[in-house]
């Protein structure tokens, strides 16, 4: 990547607009915010830039309706996509949102082939699996935002149950991004000290500890409770920015994404929430680590899950 890397958002919404905003806070990049609603994205970028001018940086930000404008992006970030409606079954969302997302493959696919791919779109596994086979880009450059969230939640809970800073918290969520998400408490720790053991000290009850597991699988469906309308978008922006980070910078962190699996954990050819190292080459790395039978068992059923997901996910003849 010559000079500035050039960052494509397609989706405008919530979440696209606040990619945009920290895109240019962290000064990544410049953005296209490209959107099908005609000039929407072009108030927002113009918006955005005018922020450039009190936050001091001077990301460039370009509103699109067209697919061409997105040419040679170095990162593309997707959350085109409708979310549920009151009555709207969640094979009526898959059918609506896997149109979209074939579409977005193809531009992606037309003008940025070589682009690092993070897929946000709902329902996540599925639609990043369908992302990545529409577009054809290998595997490696094509990933979905849904662990750095689930287990930033769940750093969050512990945090705050704990009454220790989040900064020293860390935590691992795999699986697919519903309620069958497994957070796993002992690989989550407090400066390294892993939850089992703050349980073993006094620190919290097993129970308690259970409860924030559970909190977590339905943490997106408590703030969509107190908003009424739309979902959470601050903390996944962030999640996938954090992503787009560790690639622009080749910085090889390691963090759980929806990753596709040849055989790593027992799945086969299925995209679902590992822990990857992130670098220049995408997804360099699953990490497989050693589960219990238990955590094995509770991943297993969430990879169930995920494929029963791909398997609904209608075929391109159907639409
Ligand atoms: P929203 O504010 O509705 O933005 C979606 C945008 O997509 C809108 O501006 C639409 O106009 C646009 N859009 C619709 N169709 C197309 C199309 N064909 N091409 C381009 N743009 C289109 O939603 P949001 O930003 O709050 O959420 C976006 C997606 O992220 C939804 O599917 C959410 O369910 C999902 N989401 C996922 C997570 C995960 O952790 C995986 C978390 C939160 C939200």
């Amino acid at each position: 990547m010559a000079g500035r890397a050039k960052i494509a958002l397609i989706g405008a919404g919530a979440i696209g607009s606040t990619l945009a905003h920290l895109t240019g806070l962290k000064e990544l990049g410049d953005v296209v915010l490209f959107d099908v609603v005609p000039d929407m994205p072009k108030g927002k970028a113009l918006d955005l830039m005018q922020s450039g001018s009190v936050e001091g940086f001077d990301s460039h930000m370009e509103g699109a309706n067209d697919y061409s404008q997105i040419k040679d992006a170095d990162v593309v970030i997707v959350t085109a996509g409708v979310p549920r409606k009151p009555g709207m079954s969640r094979d009526d969302l898959l059918a609506i949102n896997a149109k979209i997302i074939r579409q977005v493959a193809d531009g992606i696919k037309t003008y940025a082939p070589n682009a690092f791919v993070i897929c946000i779109t709902n329902p996540l596994d599925a639609m990043v699996q369908l992302l990545q086979q529409h577009s054809g880009l290998p595997a490696n450059k094509v990933v979905g935002m849904a662990g750095v969230l689930d287990s930033a939640r769940f750093r969050y809970f512990i945090a705050e149950k704990l009454k220790v800073s989040v900064e020293d918290v860390q935590a691992l969520v795999m699986g697919g991004h519903g309620d069958t998400m497994v957070a796993l408490p002992r690989y989550s720790t407090v400066s390294g000290i892993n939850l089992p053991d703050m349980v073993k000290m006094g620190w919290l009850t097993q129970e308690e500890l259970d409860a924030l597991v559970k909190r977590t699988a339905v943490g997106g469906g408590e703030i969509v409770n107190y908003l009424k309308t739309g979902s959470a978008f601050y903390a996944p922006a962030s999640s996938a920015i954090s992503m787009a980070e560790a690639y622009l910078k080749d910085k090889r962190r390691l963090l759980p994404c929806a990753a596709y699996c040849t055989g790593e954990y027992g799945v086969q050819n299925t995209y679902v929430g590992v822990p990857v190292v992130i670098g220049k080459n995408g997804v360099e790395k699953i990490v497989e680590l050693q589960l219990t039978a238990e955590e094995k068992a509770a991943f297993a059923k969430s990879v169930a899950a995920v494929k029963e997901l791909v398997a609904a996910t209608p075929k391109q003849a159907n639409l």
